[in-house]
Order: structure tokens, then sequence, then C-alpha cells
């Protein structure tokens, strides 16, 4: 397998017959690291990992040659964590983190940097199975686990294993993760600022507090199920081909995309019941509540808790922890933060007001939350972040990933700080949550980030055809952090088949806040046609 990052040729044979539980664990004791090795296997080219532990992740597919490890740590707090590592016989130099992505060890991911050379690591957190499994947050000490400091050790500890089996340390080190890896980005960023070069933080649920009660808030718009107010789900597809309507020429092409959906003006009256239609169409308490949806949620005193989902976002709100129908139960995952790690058993959806919202912000168990703007210290290391999100996520609104930069850069400037300097925000248009976009847009998503490539299959990696800093992520924060080059854009593609992983549009996703305008002429599915604006 090819790399185009260069590959070190580690003498073959420490790589094959040092992949031991004994060896590693030598490392380990030698260092006087309280940990275990329980898992050592060399996997020769073209292999399946096959974890004989967790069947509950996709395991990666056709790897490069690789000794594989997993080891269970203590911590000083007497808890425990566990985390894997794939150590490549051609190793491109570098260290890669995968984010934990509310399951077990991201042995799908570590695949995916493992296929560009990356020594790559990742922890499950201090938890087997998922965040929600078990009772494993009646210990506060696992709360911080979970929270940050499984990643920070992992960091280290993987780091110094790195070390020990091929005689140098690291020359560069990466992080990235989505969603709830996504904020473990932005904690590491913020509390270990020296751990990693370049960090990509994709559609990070960086507030943990208001992001969880945020999701319940939206389901009180609907509730309670069936009355007068709450739209029936049904709906929610004839909403979005209204706002697709109205919006995708607004942006200046029609492309069936919404590339501006905050630019956009949509007239709600063409889906007011006026008589003549049939069942199709919304009352007035029920286009309140379609206000409601597209608005912040803003408390007591104009206090602002959250930003609102998207015009384009609308096929994901029946989705599991999205708008709904007004049930309860449709937000296992909030509910779960709300009464097992805030500790309100008794509380629902309709105990939601401004004093709950606070007693969480000071609350904040295990400090899970990533809203520590001061970047200053992370800057200044050198290091790099790449934040994205997508327009059409009902899952983590893109608006407060802009409230999180725009927070961010409050508190850096008056430390004479250019957030340019280190920092770039991508909003892509018409992409869900990390992956995917409506069948109805078919926008191009694709810049090969986090979870992205696994989602699609389990031998994928970078872009196929495209593997560089100007279609994949990595590689554009790699070229980054390495070349300082930033990058002013990264292309997005399009696959219309994701099994055959055609490629059949592609379109540059602009630095925020530049948007990708047509030049005028060529065809729209060609990135060359298009020129990253100022649109205001
Ligand atoms: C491989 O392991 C042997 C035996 O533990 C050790 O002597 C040797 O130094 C190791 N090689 C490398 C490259 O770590
Ligand atoms: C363990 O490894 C770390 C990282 O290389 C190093 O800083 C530390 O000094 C080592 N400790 C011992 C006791 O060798
Ligand atoms: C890799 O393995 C797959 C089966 O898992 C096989 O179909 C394919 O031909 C193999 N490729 C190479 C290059 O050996
Ligand atoms: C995984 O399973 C093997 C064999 O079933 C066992 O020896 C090993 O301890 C297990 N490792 C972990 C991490 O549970
Ligand atoms: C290692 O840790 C995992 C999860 O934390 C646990 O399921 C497994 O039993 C542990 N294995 C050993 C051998 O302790
Ligand atoms: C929470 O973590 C941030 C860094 O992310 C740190 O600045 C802050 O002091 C921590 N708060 C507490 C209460 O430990
Ligand atoms: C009722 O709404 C439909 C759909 O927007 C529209 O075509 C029709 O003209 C409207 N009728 C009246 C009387 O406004
Ligand atoms: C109701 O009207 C919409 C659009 O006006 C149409 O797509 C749908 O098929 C109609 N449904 C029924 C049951 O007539
Ligand atoms: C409403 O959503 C809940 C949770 O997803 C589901 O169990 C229930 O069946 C839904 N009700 C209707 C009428 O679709
Ligand atoms: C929750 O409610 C139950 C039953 O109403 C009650 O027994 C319990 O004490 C309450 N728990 C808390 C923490 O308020
Ligand atoms: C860094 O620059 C070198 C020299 O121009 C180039 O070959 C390499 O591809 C660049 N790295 C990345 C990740 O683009
Ligand atoms: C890929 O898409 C292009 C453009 O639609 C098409 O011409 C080509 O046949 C497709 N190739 C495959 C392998 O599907
Ligand atoms: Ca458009």
């Amino acid at each position: 397998m090819k790399s185009i990052l260069p590959l070190l040729a580690v003498p073959a044979v420490a790589a094959a017959t040092n992949c031991s539980i004994e060896t590693f664990q030598a490392y380990l004791d030698a260092n006087g690291t309280n940990a275990q090795v329980v898992y050592a296997r060399h996997y020769a080219e073209n292999s399946t990992f096959v974890n004989p532990n967790v069947t509950a992740v996709e395991n990666p597919t056709e790897l490069p040659a690789t000794c594989a490890i997993q080891v269970n740590a203590t911590t000083d707090f007497g808890t425990h964590y566990s985390f894997g590592v794939f150590l490549p016989d051609n190793w491109n130099e570098r260290f890669f983190h995968a984010a934990q992505e509310g399951a077990d060890i991201n042995w799908a991911d570590m695949g995916v940097g493992l296929r560009y050379g990356f020594a790559s690591v990742a922890t499950d957190t201090g938890h087997a199975g998922s965040d929600m499994g078990g009772t494993w947050w009646e210990n506060p000490e696992s709360i911080k686990d979970w929270a940050w400091r499984a990643n920070h050790l992992t960091s280290v500890v993987g780091k110094f294993l790195v070390e020990s089996f091929y005689g140098q340390k690291p020359k560069y080190n990466y992080f990235a993760g989505c969603s709830t890896g996504g904020r473990q980005a932005m904690k590491e960023s913020q509390a270990f600022p020296l751990d990693y070069d370049g960090i990509i933080s994709a559609c990070p649920a960086w507030w943990t507090t208001h992001q969880q009660l945020w999701n319940l808030w939206q389901t009180t718009l609907q509730a309670p199920e069936g009355s007068d107010h709450s739209i029936p789900m049904s709906m929610f597809t004839v909403i979005g081909e209204e706002v697709l309507r109205q919006c995708d020429p607004q942006d200046g092409l029609v492309d069936g995309i919404i590339s501006d959906p905050l630019g956009c003006n949509v007239d709600y009256l063409p889906l007011l019941c006026n008589g003549t239609q049939n069942s199709s169409c919304l009352t007035g308490p029920q286009l309140d509540t379609l206000h409601k949806i597209y608005s912040d949620w803003v408390e007591t005193d104009q206090t602002f808790v959250y930003s609102h989902v998207e015009y384009g976002s609308e096929i994901m709100w029946s989705e599991s922890g999205n708008i709904g129908n007004g049930s309860a139960g449709n937000e296992a995952q909030q509910y779960w933060y709300l009464q097992e790690i805030l500790g309100m058993p008794n509380f629902t959806a309709s105990d939601l007001n401004l004093k709950l919202v606070e007693y969480a912000d000071k609350t904040d168990p295990g400090n899970s939350s990533a809203n520590d703007f001061n970047l200053a210290p992370f800057y200044k290391s050198g290091a790099k972040l790449i934040h994205y999100h997508g327009h059409s996520d009902a899952t983590v609104p893109p608006g407060i990933g802009i409230y999180f930069r725009d927070q961010m850069a409050a508190t850096v400037a008056p430390q004479g700080i250019d957030i340019d300097d280190f920092y770039r925000l991508f909003i892509i248009p018409g992409m869900e949550h990390c992956s995917g976009t409506p069948s109805a847009m078919n926008a191009p998503w694709y810049i090969a980030g986090p979870t992205q490539a696994s989602s699609l299959s389990s031998s994928l990696y970078g872009v196929p055809g495209y593997r560089d800093a100007k279609h994949d992520v990595l590689l554009a924060l790699v070229n980054w952090v390495e070349n300082g080059t930033a990058p002013e854009y990264i292309i997005g593609s399009f696959f219309d088949n994701d099994e055959t992983l055609n490629i059949t549009k592609q379109r540059p996703i602009c630095a925020y806040p530049k948007q990708a305008k047509y030049k005028g002429s060529g065809d729209i599915n060609d990135a060359d046609n298009f020129e990253c604006k100022l649109l205001y």
C-alpha cells in the first residue's frame, strides 16, 4: 500500500518479532506505567483486524502490515481505561489519535489512520461498550476519564509506546474526532495544548451542558405528541422540499444545494393550510412551532442558550436525538446526560429552564464542556486547529460552531492573536452530522474527515483518486502543520454510489466566512469553476 506521506522503513524484523505482549509489557514496566498489555498480534499486509474482545464496532479490513496491541491502564485515581495501538511496519513517523465516538475503542478510524502510515491510537475513555452502557458514571473520577483524562493519558502512554517500539519519537502528532469526538478534540486543544501539533474537530458537540439540554428542549417544541401545535413527522419532508425550493436559487445557483441557509429568507405561507390543500400543510399553531424550530434557544432575560437548526436539515429531524414527534424517549442520550451524569433522576424535558441550564454549567460533571475559549497556549505551541460543521446537521447545529469561533476570537484577540494564524472554520453545505447528505441535495460532503471514510467502508481512507491536501482534510492539516500552508478551502467530493465510490461532483468548501461562488461558466460539478468569495 502506498502513502503520500513518506514512509520510514522500520527494520522489518522488529515489527513482527517484537509484536508481543512481553515486549510492550516490558516497556511499560520499565517506565513504571500502571498498565497491562492485554493483546498483541502482528497482522500481515491486507489482513482484516479481528478484535477478539469487542464486537460492537466495525473491524477495519485490508490493513497494511502492522502490529496491533491493546492496553488496559489504571489511572492514579484507581480508575481504568483501555486503548488500542496500531504500529505499522512502514511508518510515516507520525502519531495519530482517533477520538472515541461514543462507543468502544475506535479501531475503525485507527485503521483509517494506519492506511496513511500513521502509528494510530484510540481509547474507550474508560468504559467498555457505549457511553450509556453500565454504571461507570457512578464514580466521579470515571466521568473525568470519559470527559478528557483518558484521551490525554492515551496520548502520553501511546506516544511512549511508539517511541519505545521504533526507537524514535513521532515527528508530528495529530488528533481527529467528530461529534462527541469533536468535543474531545476541542478539549485536547484547550486542556492539553502541547499534546498535538494538529487537531481536527468535526461537528463538535463541544458545549456538553448546553448541547445535551438543547436536544431535549427541541423535543419540547413538539410535545405533547399529537397536540395541536405538534408537526407530524411526515411533514418534515414536505417542509424540506419547500425550503429547498426557495433557498436553492437564493444562493445564486440552482443546483439542488442550499449553500447559504443563513442568508436565505423563507416565506412559510405556501406551507400554511388555506382550505384548498389536502393534509400536507401546516395549521397556524404548527407554523408557530416551525418558527421556534428555526430559532435559537433563548431563555429568560434574553440569555442565549443554543443555536437553531438550519434550512436544509429537515430530513434529519425525525432521527433519534433530534426534533422528533414530541414523545419522550426520543432522546435517550440527553436523558442519560440529564438524569445520570447531571444526577437529576426525576427531571424530564418539561423541567427545562434557565435555572437548570445554570445548574448544569455550574456542575459540568467531569468538566466535559470544551468551553475554555483561551486557545492562546495552543496557538503559542505552534499547533493548528481545523474545525468544521455541516449546514444540514440537525444534531449539532453549525451556528454553535460560529459561536465558538467568535467567543474564541474575542478571548485571544486582546492578547494580540489573530485566529487566522492557527484556526480555520469550514461549514459544508448540505452535509448532515459527520457524514452524508440529504438525497434531495446530493451535496459534495466528503473530505475524508473523522468517521467519514469508516462510515462508507471498512477499507477506505482519504479521497480515492485525490490523495492530496486540497481534497483531504487530514492532509490539509498535515500540510498546514508541516509545510506552513493554511487551507483556504477544501474540495468536497460526492459519490454517486457509496459502494463503488465513484466521484461525480466536487466543490470547494471555503474557510468561513467565505463561500464557494460559481464563476458563471463551465460544469457546476467541477470544483475549478468555483471560487471562494465573501458574499456579504
Ligand atoms: C526486539 O526485542 C528484542 C528482545 O526483547 C530486543 O532485544 C530488541 O532490541 C527489540 N528490537 C527493537 C527494534 O525494539
Ligand atoms: C516514562 O516515559 C515518559 C515518556 O517518555 C518519560 O517522560 C518518563 O521519564 C518515563 N519514566 C520513567 C520512570 O522511565
Ligand atoms: C486482500 O484481501 C481481499 C480479501 O479480504 C482479497 O479479495 C484481495 O484480493 C486481497 N488483495 C491483495 C492485494 O492481496
Ligand atoms: C481478549 O480475549 C482474549 C482471548 O479471548 C483474552 O486472552 C484477552 O485477555 C482479552 N483482552 C481484553 C482486552 O479483554
Ligand atoms: C480491559 O478493559 C476492557 C474495557 O475497559 C475490559 O472489557 C476487559 O475485560 C479488560 N481486559 C482485561 C484482560 O483486563
Ligand atoms: C476545566 O477545563 C479547562 C480546560 O479545558 C480549565 O481551563 C478549567 O480550569 C477546568 N475547570 C475546572 C473546574 O477544573
Ligand atoms: C393555498 O395554498 C396553495 C399552496 O401554497 C396555493 O397553491 C393556493 O393558491 C392557496 N390558495 C389560496 C386561496 O390562497
Ligand atoms: C397532497 O398534496 C401534496 C402537494 O400538494 C401532494 O404531493 C400529495 O400527494 C397530496 N396527498 C394526497 C393524499 O392527496
Ligand atoms: C414518536 O416517536 C417515538 C420515539 O421515536 C416512537 O416510539 C413513536 O412510535 C412515535 N410516534 C409516532 C406516532 O410515530
Ligand atoms: C425521585 O422520585 C422518586 C419517586 O417519586 C422518589 O422516591 C425519589 O426520592 C426521587 N429522587 C430524587 C433524587 O429526588
Ligand atoms: C508538503 O510539501 C511537500 C513539498 O512541497 C509536498 O511534497 C508534500 O506533499 C506537502 N505535504 C502535504 C501533506 O501536502
Ligand atoms: C462514474 O461516474 C461517471 C460520471 O457520471 C460515469 O461516466 C462513469 O461511468 C462512472 N464510473 C463508474 C465506475 O461507475
Ligand atoms: Ca443552490
